[in-house]
């Protein structure tokens, strides 16, 4: 059965969920963005005390890619954490009165699936392209942010392929469109990735500074700091192309310029000994920890909407 401590199937964390929001109807609602490639629901979270006005909002997707088993994970933890903690944590509590927290607990469904199934090294998506015998695209060299110029591959056989053009994969427009409808109230979007131990911004598809980079940078060391308050774990922020490697078609750089301006990608532990296999015994403190930095950039945004 589900376990927060644990990683989930699809199987799982589809039902959980169904039981989460039913359970919480206060502050819980989902909807559904549309289906996966092989036919499975995007179903969206929204968390945040119920107001007759429209609220402003965070988005928050895991599981981008198959393989990165934490993100997911950190996603049903922050939906436990903020329900659980709601009405006595004075943060959470203001966070949610005021904000709404759209969350997509597993991006890419069909891939996460094929790595609890076949593959576990598994990071695209698992579309069929005619011409190749080769699946799936990178969702996140599929965004229409200098799509496909750097870092990325047209070769449909490798595991950074940009996709047929931009948007190509469904699970890439769906998430687009949301946001694309949802412009004028989404404030920060987040997007979580392992590994490395990095907190990034734009960009990536170019070495220019972000418009607003002194200001990003700023609110990702107040976050890093936060993080590493809890085990010390040290995390280094920066654009993204400068501190990770450039690569085109993310969608952190994708809603930056659409004009979401808090626009993070983490990279959660470890730096490199198990890598995508971490441990189930470091989901507890990985998602500890990260709450503590996800909270930290939720704050900031609040105080300056
Ligand atoms: O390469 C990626 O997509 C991310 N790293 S990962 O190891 N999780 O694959 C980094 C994404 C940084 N942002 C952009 N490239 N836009
Ligand atoms: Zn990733
Ligand atoms: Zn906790």
């Amino acid at each position: 059965s589900h376990s927060y401590t644990k990683y989930n199937t699809w199987d799982k964390i589809h039902a959980w969920i169904a039981s989460i929001s039913s359970s919480n109807s206060q502050l819980i609602s989902k909807q559904v963005i549309g289906n996966t490639y092989e036919g499975r629901p995007m179903t969206l979270l929204k968390l945040g005390k119920k107001s007759s006005s429209t609220k402003p909002a965070i988005f928050l997707d895991c599981g981008i890619h198959a393989r990165e088993w934490i993100s997911p994970a950190f996603c049903q933890w922050f939906v436990k954490e903020a329900l659980s903690t709601y009405g006595s944590d004075s943060q959470m509590t203001s966070l949610l009165n005021q904000m709404d927290v759209f969350v997509l607990p597993v991006f890419n469904i069909d891939g996460y699936d094929y790595t609890h199934k076949s593959n576990r090294m598994w990071r695209k998506t698992r579309s069929r392209k005619s011409g190749s015998s080769c699946i799936g695209a990178d969702p996140n060299r599929n965004f229409d942010a200098g799509w496909c110029t750097t870092g990325a591959s047209s070769n449909p056989c490798s595991d950074t392929y940009c996709g047929s053009r931009p948007e190509s994969e469904i699970e890439v427009r769906n998430v687009a469109d949301f946001i694309r409808r949802n412009k004028s109230i989404i404030k920060a979007y987040l997007t979580i990735h392992s590994y490395s131990q990095l907190l990034l911004f734009p960009y990536s598809y170019t070495y220019e500074l972000a418009a607003d980079h002194s200001e990003l940078l700023k609110v990702a060391e107040g976050a890093s700091a936060a993080l590493r308050s809890l085990y010390g774990t040290r995390y280094t922020s920066g654009p993204g192309a400068a501190t990770i490697y450039p690569a085109a078609g993310g969608s952190d750089d994708w809603a930056y310029d659409l004009g979401v301006k808090y626009s993070y990608t983490f990279e959660l532990r470890d730096t490199g000994r198990y890598g995508f296999l971490l441990p189930e015994s470091q989901i507890k403190p990985t998602c500890e920890e990260t709450m503590l930095a996800v909270k930290y950039i939720a704050a900031y945004v609040q105080k300056n909407l």
